[in-house]
C-alpha cells in the first residue's frame, strides 16, 4: 500500500507553499494525503492534486495510519505534537526549531547529509532554519571538494521569514510610506508608520521600520549581543556539515523583500580553491544555478529568484587578502528550499525506505 502523508500546519504560510509543491510534482509516492491544522482552520477545503481535501483538526487520532507527518507549525506546537505523531507510528519531519539541536534528531539537507535520514531514534527528523538552509547546498558542495574551516556570513532576510504576519506588515508599511518623499530625515519613516496606524510596537521586526530600511536584528535577542538567527546559523551549519569545530560568525539582517533570503558568504577552506574550480563544483550540483557574470550585470537577486526551487549562486570571488578563501552571494526562496521544499524532499526520502 502506498504510504500516507500528513501535513500539519496546512493553512499557514509554509503549509500553503507545501501544497503548491505537492501539486507541482509530476508524481508523488503517497496514497492518502491528510491535511491537519488547528481547530480554527479545520473544515477548510483545499485542492490537492485535483482532489478536494477537508482540513482535519490536530488531535492524536489525526495521526492514525499516517506514515510520514510533515510539520510546518510554530516551535511549541511541534514540540508537543511531533512526538505524538512518532508515538502513533509516523516519521515526523519537522520544520520548526524545536528539535534541530537534539542529538537524537538528525538535521537534514538531502544534498549534504541524506544518509542521516535513516538515523532517527525518536522518529523525528528536523529541517534547518531557512537562513542556514539557503546556503547549505552551496557550502556542502564546496566542503566536499575543498574542506571548509571558517565561515563568515551576513544575511539579507525577507519579511516572510516571519510568516504571514511579516508579509502583511511589510505590505502595509510600503503602502504607508510610498509617494511621500520620506527617507531624508531620521525618524520620518517611523513617524509616518505611527501616523498611518501602524505602531512599531506591533511590528514583528524588532520595533523598527522595515520599509525603506534594513533591520540588523532577526529572531529573538539571546544575550551577549547575539540574535537567535545568528546562533542558529552557527550551530546548524556545524551539525549539518558534520564539522563540530567549524568557526562561524554571522550577522543577520532583515531587508524589505517579501520572499527569498540572500547571504553574503566568506568561506575559508583547508585546500587551495579557485573561482574556476568553485564554478565547476556549483555547475555539477543539480540544485544550484550559477549566475555569475558581473560584467554583464548577471548575478542572483531576490526579485529574480523568488518562486524557484534551486539555490542561486553568483559574485564568486577569490578573497584578495585571505588565503584559500572565497566570497560569494547566495539567494534562495526561504519558503521553498528554505522550508517547504527541503521538508518535502526529506519526506520523500523517508517514503522511499518504508
Ligand atoms: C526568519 N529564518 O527568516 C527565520 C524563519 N524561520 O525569520
Amino acid at each position: 500500500k502506498s504510504p500516507t502523508l500528513a501535513l500539519v500546519g496546512a493553512t499557514g504560510a509554509v503549509g500553503t507553499v507545501m501544497i503548491d509543491i505537492i501539486n507541482g510534482r509530476e508524481s508523488v509516492p503517497w496514497g492518502e494525503i491528510r491535511l491537519i491544522a488547528s481547530a480554527r482552520s479545520a473544515g477548510k477545503k483545499i485542492m490537492v492534486r485535483g482532489d478536494e481535501h477537508t482540513v482535519v483538526e490536530l488531535t492524536p487520532q489525526a495521526f492514525d495510519g499516517v506514515d510520514v507527518a510533515m510539520f510546518d507549525v510554530p516551535d511549541e506546537v511541534s514540540a508537543r505534537w511531533a512526538p505524538v505523531a512518532a508515538e502513533r507510528g509516523a516519521v515526523a519531519v519537522d520544520n520548526s526549531g524545536a528539535f534541530r539541536m537534539d542529538d537524537e534528531v538528525p538535521l537534514v539537507v538531502p544534498e549534504v547529509n541524506a544518509d542521516k535520514v535513516s538515523q532517527r531514534p525518536k522518529g523525528i527528523i528536523a529541517n534547518p532554519n531557512c537562513t542556514t538552509l539557503s546556503m547549505m547546498a552551496a557550502l556542502g558542495a564546496l566542503h566536499r571538494e575543498f574542506g571548509l574551516t571558517e565561515l563568515v556570513v551576513a544575511s539579507y532576510q525577507a519579511a516572510s521569514g516571519a510568516g504571514q504576519e511579516g508579509i502583511d506588515r511589510l505590505y502595509a508599511e510600503l503602502e504607508a510610506v510610498s509617494g511621500k518623499g520620506l527617507g531624508n530625515k531620521a525618524g520620518d519613516v517611523r513617524q509616518a508608520l505611527e501616523t498611518a496606524g501602524l505602531p512599531l510596537a506591533d511590528s514583528p521586526f524588532a520595533g523598527t521600520p522595515l520599509a525603506m530600511n534594513v533591520v540588523p536584528a532577526a529572531g529573538s535577542y539571546k544575550g551577549d549581543g547575539w540574535f537567535s538567527e545568528e546562533l542558529k546559523v552557527r550551530n546548524e551549519s556545524r551539525k549539518i556539515l558534520g564539522i563540530s569545530e567549524l568557526k562561524v560568525s554571522a550577522t543577520c539582517v532583515r531587508v524589505p523583500v517579501v520572499t527569498t533570503h540572500s547571504l553574503a558568504v566568506h568561506a575559508t577552506f583547508s585546500r587551495e580553491v579557485t573561482v574556476e574550480a568553485a564554478h565547476k563544483v556549483f555547475e555539477a550540483q543539480p540544485s544550484i544555478v550559477l549566475v555569475d557574470d558581473p560584467e554583464s550585470g548577471r548575478f542572483p537577486s531576490p526579485a529574480e529568484v523568488v518562486g524557484a526551487d534551486p539555490t542561486y549562486v553568483g559574485r564568486v570571488r577569490q578573497a584578495l587578502d585571505f588565503p584559500n578563501t572565497l566570497d560569494f552571494f547566495v539567494c534562495g526562496d526561504n519558503l521553498r528550499k528554505g522550508a517547504a521544499l527541503n521538508t518535502y524532499e526529506v519526506a520523500e526520502r523517508v517514503a522511499a525506505d518504508l
